[in-house]
């Protein structure tokens, strides 16, 4: 098995977590190194990780990826067996992909791209007074449990690679008022394998220069685009793609598969 990774992307790291909790045995390919970028563009259309290609099978798109997993290797599921628990964990894989992942992405560009400016006066503040909303549902969802769905599931592991970045984004929940999602974090955190993942992304950040990845023209795709155009900040987008500072995602059309 062959997974198109990066330790700096949430998704990649989301399907990481689940092939390790899996125990399935991987090669890990870091797809957004430029030198390697021919190669994930042959696999996916977008340019995007993760890419997971098994048995022959490209599979493209976290979700997707982990679904696939979830079908062809059942045991050590990672999406509950209830119909309740089922809904409620992808419901918070679809808010920690969707939403939580654009606004974290979007005001994490001045701490790691080269950028010729600051952070858009109330970017900031916006980012907070979403993630408000969603720390208190989180943290009402882990009332009395250890996991999100009671066991461990989908839901953590896509939560994870995103709660695990608030603090050094300066967006974090108290843990005073939210003190299930403080209890879950630490012990999401004292799993080997999130350490492993921690560690992972430690490395990475550690090495991020541009002659291996793309510092200077920031990947645009829709969620995140969607978070920056309604919190209102069209002019400041606008003008980062008259810049030309911005890389659009290539075309997803379907591979064959035989
Ligand atoms: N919907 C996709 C999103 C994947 C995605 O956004 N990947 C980003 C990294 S987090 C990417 O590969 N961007 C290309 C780039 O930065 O060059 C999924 O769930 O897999």
């Amino acid at each position: 098995m062959k997974l198109f990774d990066s330790a700096f992307s949430p998704f990649a790291r989301k399907v990481h977590l689940v092939l390790e909790y899996k125990g399935l045995p991987f090669e890990s390919v870091d797809g957004l190194l430029k030198e390697n970028h021919d190669q994930l563009r042959e696999v996916n259309g977008r340019v995007e990780v993760p890419v997971l290609v098994d048995r022959g099978l490209t599979v493209v798109n976290s979700s997707d990826i982990v679904d696939y997993l979830e079908f062809r290797y059942p045991e050590k599921p990672v999406y509950p067996a209830t119909a309740e628990g089922r809904v409620k964990a992808r419901a918070w894989e679809r808010a920690a992909d969707t939403l939580i992942d654009s606004i974290l992405v979007d005001i994490s560009y001045w701490g790691w791209a080269n950028r010729p400016d600051s952070m858009p006066d109330g970017l900031l503040d916006a980012a907070r007074a979403d993630l408000a909303q969603v720390y208190e549902a989180l943290d009402r969802d882990l009332a009395g449990n250890d996991f999100v769905c009671g066991d461990l599931s989908i839901a953590d592991f896509a939560l994870f690679p995103q709660i695990s970045s608030v603090k050094a984004l300066d967006v974090a929940f108290s843990p005073d008022d939210h003190p299930n999602i403080a209890r879950w974090a630490s012990a999401m955190l004292s799993l080997p394998l999130c350490v492993d993942d921690i560690r992972r992304l430690r490395e990475y950040l550690s090495r991020l220069d541009e002659t291996s990845v793309e510092l200077n023209r920031i990947f645009w795709r829709g969620d995140r685009i969607e978070w920056i155009l309604a919190k209102g900040y069209h002019d400041w987008f606008f003008g980062e793609i008259e810049a030309g500072r911005v890389m659009w995602p290539g075309l997803a059309v379907p591979a064959p598969i035989a």
